[in-house]
């Protein structure tokens, strides 16, 4: 049944509630002045270290030096006066303004140990050389030993590859039959899947820089190689240029790393480490040396041979050229600080990424590498890859849901064809509140779909929104998709008619819904779905259709 709920109700309750609880604790905080740096033992140092790099170091760094979260270093904690107990507050409750509440997540010790942890000095992480990654490197199928062709009769290009987040595990499943193909033991807390540009592997990559590839033409896709590049990771990618310059298709894959803060050059077909690019650098704008200056998302281009990677910290985006890995050639464009997701417009001619902590999306031309706009879109843009579609009135468009509030902003993208709209916000659609991770949609889709997932209310971050292309004016439908869990991330089949919603739960649930009629199609459970997150249908993923 579809469920509209009141939005801005629930967000002003919401906003009041935390300020509310939050100054109460900074008075009562500031009143007993509890201990200022608490001492950990080896072995609660050795926890809080975990803890703190599992579900805090993505957003404030690993130096704690902020990037979609604020900088929370022990030396800025004393400052503002945050004590153990604030710092408890925010760590259960989360932010109006995007930090989700791990109240339900951490202990009640865990969170004290957190606090504790966090008015210390944050320790030197270690480094990771090209040697070690060589070390690491398996290489468990050899080219010459894989199939030639299928071993199978299955329409591959429809498979869907499924993080199974806390299994440390990827699922493949067949997007035509629904069937549960195989399940791929790929280690730690794998983030996100690409596919190689022939669409025949995926390679993954966990938090801890470890990546995978999977044969999705063996009868049973496996892994068929292994590396590790670096102890924290979020991105990686394939070479998918086929043109004047080489043909690049599945020869090349690249990993962006938090930390060390590098990106590392892999052989497609082997994932042996080929080369290690520092991207510790200085900021676009006042020149002041990062330490941290870490790489989030990976853009791979069709028609040149480059990848576009960002520096989130030091507000570049880089263009490298990797048609000669031995002489490389980088781009550095100037952009904005904090550079987190993004994705191509509809021609994949413009780069569009969000400077989520400067409320901005910046727009770079990839033919003449340069930065050609920045456009305010809201609180907190986070557009995983975006979502492209014709706008009856406006041409073609591009859109972001946001973490900090219940929106999802196009703007014009088509600045030949459109140029008076072109990168202004020219739409807004409400949604039911903050806390929106993905939007998505399909060339051959009707509707555009948008998630909720770090949304403190239950209600809301289990629901889902979506809003006809054709008619974007009209109220978006929402409701509830499970009654457990959070809901994440969308993912269209290969045709475009059906969405693939994940219900992100120890024991969580693929849901299938029909993009025509909003119907749901199917809903599939099993032992093996645990904590499902993203998931990534092959044809779309190499297309980049997005
Ligand atoms: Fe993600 C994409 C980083 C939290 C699921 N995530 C990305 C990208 C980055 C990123 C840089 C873009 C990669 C690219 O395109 O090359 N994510 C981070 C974080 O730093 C952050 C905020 C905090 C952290 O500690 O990791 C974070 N991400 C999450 C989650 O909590 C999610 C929901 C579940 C999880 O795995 O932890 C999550 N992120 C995803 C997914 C994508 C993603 C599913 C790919 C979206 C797509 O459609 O391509």
């Amino acid at each position: 049944m579809l469920v509209q709920y009141n939005r801005r109700v629930m967000a002003a309750i919401e906003k009041v509630f935390l300020s509310v609880v939050l100054s109460a604790l900074m008075i009562v905080g500031a009143a007993y002045k509890a201990q200022a740096n608490p001492d950990l033992t080896p072995e609660e140092l050795a926890k809080a270290k975990g803890l703190y790099f599992n579900r805090c170091a993505g957003c404030h760094g690993t130096l704690r030096k902020g990037a979609t979260g604020p900088n929370i270093t022990d030396v800025n904690l004393k400052q503002k006066n945050y004590d153990t107990n604030i710092i408890k507050a925010f760590v259960t409750n989360g932010t109006g303004g995007g930090m989700p509440s791990f109240g339900s997540d951490f202990s009640a010790e865990d969170i004290e140990l957190i606090a504790n942890f966090l008015q210390q000095a944050p320790p030197a992480p270690p480094e990771f050389s090209l040697a070690e990654m060589k070390e690491s490197w398996r290489l468990i199928v050899p080219e010459a030993q894989r199939p030639k062709k299928p071993e199978h009769n299955r329409n591959w290009q429809n498979f869907f590859g499924i993080v199974l987040r806390d299994a440390g595990k990827v699922a493949i499943l067949d997007g035509d039959t629904k069937e549960l193909v195989s399940v791929v033991d790929t280690g730690f807390a794998v983030h996100i899947l690409r596919s190689s540009a022939s669409g025949r592997y995926f390679y993954s990559i966990g938090r801890d820089g470890k990546s995978t590839m999977i044969d999705l033409w063996m009868a049973k896709p496996d892994k068929v190689a292994e590396a590790k590049t670096c102890f924290d990771a979020r991105s990686i990618d394939s070479s998918k240029y086929k043109g004047k310059k080489g043909n690049f298709e599945d020869k090349l894959a690249i990993v962006g790393c938090y930390w060390p803060p590098h990106f590392v050059v892999l052989d497609g077909q082997t994932l042996e480490p080929k080369k290690v690019v520092s991207t510790r650098s200085y900021s676009y704008d006042t020149n002041e040396y990062i330490p941290e200056a870490r790489v989030a998302a990976i853009i791979s281009a069709h028609k040149e041979p480059e990848w576009i990677i960002n520096v989130k910290e030091a507000g570049y985006i880089w263009a490298i050229d990797y048609s000669d890995i031995k002489n490389l050639k980088i781009t550095q464009v100037e952009t904005e600080r904090f550079l987190h997701d993004g994705g191509w417009d509809a021609t994949k001619r413009y780069i569009q990424m969000a400077a989520n902590m400067r409320n901005k999306m910046v727009i770079v031309d990839s033919v003449t590498k340069k930065q050609i706009a920045q456009i305010e879109t809201g609180n907190k843009p986070h557009p995983g890859r975006g979502a492209n579609w014709e706008d009856p009135e406006f041409g073609p468009v591009t859109a972001t849901p946001h973490l900090g509030e219940g929106l999802v902003a196009a703007w014009g993208s088509d600045p030949k064809g459109h140029p008076k709209n072109a990168w202004k916000v020219v739409r807004k659609v409400e949604t039911l509140g903050g806390g929106g991770l993905f939007v998505k949609t399909h060339p051959k889709a009707n509707h555009v779909w948008v998630d909720h997932t770090l949304n403190p209310d239950d209600k809301i971050k289990r629901s889902l929104c979506a809003f006809e292309k054709h008619h974007p004016e009209e109220k978006p439908q929402c409701w509830q998709v499970a009654d457990h869990g959070r809901v994440v991330h969308m993912e269209y089949n290969k045709a475009g008619n059906e969405v693939w919603v994940a219900v992100w739960d120890k024991v969580g649930e693929l849901v299938i819904y029909d993009d025509k009629t909003l119907k749901e199609k199917s809903r599939i459970k099993g032992d093996w779905l645990v904590t499902p997150t993203g998931h990534f249908n092959v044809y779309n993923t190499m297309t980049d259709t997005y």
